[in-house]
């Protein structure tokens, strides 16, 4: 499966209190055009995302939050996740989008294939982790496990690279703080 095709997915599983944290680049555009809005599209800062949805998972502890984030981001933002596993905070959910490459900046390789992901997530604290191929058959299952557990809980999925034509993200980032601070509040 794609990146697009996975996040088409999720529209089934969330609602308009939840709160997504979507990486940089394709997957935010993804995201800002497929699912509801408005999310937390961080349009620039690679390596960020967990971090974002680690703290607003322990600020906003009745809404669930979603990080959308690709192997680039994941591996530039790396300590992030280990200090998530530290707080477990029962409503985060850490969805990895791993298709071995900075997508989009051109298909550069990353260094994702380095990581043994069966095994450093199962050296992580968290109620559901598991690392696998996205694929039709087993999609619904595996995204109402990850999303509905009672816990913190990480999914790493290898996805085909792909995208579909979309525009870039219209709004300003100080446009998208304001919209989330009024879906806060
Ligand atoms: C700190 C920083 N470094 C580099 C970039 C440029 N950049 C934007 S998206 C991207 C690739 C992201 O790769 P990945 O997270 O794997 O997502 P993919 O594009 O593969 O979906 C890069 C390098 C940036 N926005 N911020
Ligand atoms: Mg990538």
């Amino acid at each position: 499966m794609k990146g697009y095709e996975v996040i088409e997915k999720i529209k089934g599983y969330i609602n308009e209190r939840d709160m997504i944290v979507s990486s940089t680049g394709n997957i935010s555009r993804e995201v800002f055009h497929i699912l509801d809005q408005p999310q937390v599209y961080l349009r620039g800062s690679l390596g960020l995302q967990i971090s974002v949805g680690l703290g607003i998972a322990i600020e906003e502890k009745k809404r669930k939050v979603l990080v959308i984030l690709g192997d680039g981001s994941l591996l530039m933002g790396m300590g992030s996740i280990i200090t998530s596993s530290y707080y477990k905070p029962s409503n985060l959910k850490i969805l990895i989008l791993d298709n071995a490459k900075y997508f989009t900046t051109g298909g550069q390789k990353t260094v994702s294939s380095a990581i043994n992901f069966t095994k450093f997530l199962g050296s992580l604290e968290a109620s559901f982790k598991i690392s696998k191929n996205a694929s039709e058959e087993s999609i619904n299952q595996d995204l109402t496990k990850f999303i509905n557990s009672k816990g913190f809980s990480i999914l790493h999925l290898k996805i085909e690279s792909g995208k579909k034509a979309l525009s870039n993200i219209t709004w300003h980032p100080e446009e998208i703080t304001k919209r989330i601070k009024k879906k806060i509040i």
